[in-house]
């Protein structure tokens, strides 16, 4: 598939993902995490020299990209740049979390610093709202143990109800396991059951009334729920990029011929255009 005319922000940048891949890929995997986290170490040691950095279209926001293979798969890496929030307050941020909410990734891996943990459970916290398909891999262990702090990992892997594993990246210590972590959520399809966060009451009583609304108009697309907490928030960003993505699909479907009318497209319009 080509770029074209039409093709702006994430979409050309999957279009140019596709053709670079080479090989195809059996599953893509998004690599987020808060700046300084050992984000790059993790997709070195993973994809060796097997990368090549791109721009993302329209903004001057590098990324890498990079495959590996594993249990015959072959398995794509997007380097996203090193967030706080999901919140797109930045091109940063908005570039990632588009990757992660538009891109589909098979599985999204939130590199957090071991050593100040509660900072960094912020971004997975909101990965975790978005996809159930996160893993927290828990990077430079080394270095919390010089600090003498020591995580418990199956307590957190419980509370957090995702998989969780510990990495030491530039020793290369834990990649296998993450590897085959990475492996069981994008090929096996065996996703954990993220902790939802319940919000004071006036909110959740909000989101019942919204919720079944979005979840009508977006057919599984999204998940209903982080779309309506967004509508809440009046973010006119997600908006417009819901109704891109949409209409994209629609486009999709209408050169197929057994094509149907998209409602939730125009249905959409009604609040987001
Ligand atoms: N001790 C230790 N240092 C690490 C580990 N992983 C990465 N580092 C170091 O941490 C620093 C930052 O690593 P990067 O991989 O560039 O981090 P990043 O998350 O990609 O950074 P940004 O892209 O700028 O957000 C480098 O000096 C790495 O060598 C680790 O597990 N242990
Ligand atoms: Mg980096």
């Amino acid at each position: 598939m080509g770029l074209t005319a039409q093709s702006t922000g994430i979409y050309a940048f999957l279009e140019e993902l596709a053709q670079n891949a080479g090989t195809k890929a059996d599953a893509v995997i998004a690599l987020a995490g808060n700046p300084n986290t050992g984000k790059s170490t993790v997709f070195n040691g993973l994809t060796g020299l097997n990368q090549h950095t791109g721009n993302w279209p329209g903004k001057t926001v590098m990324l890498a990209k990079g495959s590996y293979r594993y249990q015959q798969k072959n398995i794509t890496l997007v380097d996203l740049p090193g967030t706080y929030s999901l919140l797109a307050n930045s091109a940063d941020e908005q570039v990632a979390r588009d990757f992660i909410c538009f891109g589909n990734p098979d599985a999204t891996v939130v590199v957090a610093d071991a050593t100040c943990l509660e900072r960094n459970l912020n971004l997975a916290l909101q990965v975790m709202e978005i996809t159930p398909k996160t893993i927290l891999c828990l990077n430079l262990v080394d270095e919390a143990r010089r600090k003498r702090i020591e995580v418990d990992c199956a307590k957190l892997r419980d509370i957090l109800g995702i998989p969780v594993v510990p990495t030491a990246a530039r020793d290369k210590v834990g990649l296998d396991e993450l590897k085959e972590a990475i492996h069981q959520v994008a090929i096996h399809k065996r996703t954990g059951q993220p902790k939802q966060l319940v919000y004071e009451p006036k909110i959740e009583a909000a989101l019942q009334t919204l919720q079944p609304a979005v979840e009508s108009l977006l057919r599984g697309r999204f998940n209903s729920r982080w779309v309506a907490l967004r509508l809440l928030d009046g973010d006119t960003g997600i908006i417009a990029e819901m109704l891109r993505y949409l209409q994209r699909m629609e486009r999709e479907r209408e050169r197929q011929p057994s094509s149907q009318s998209a409602q939730g497209v125009k249905g959409c319009e009604q609040f987001g255009g």
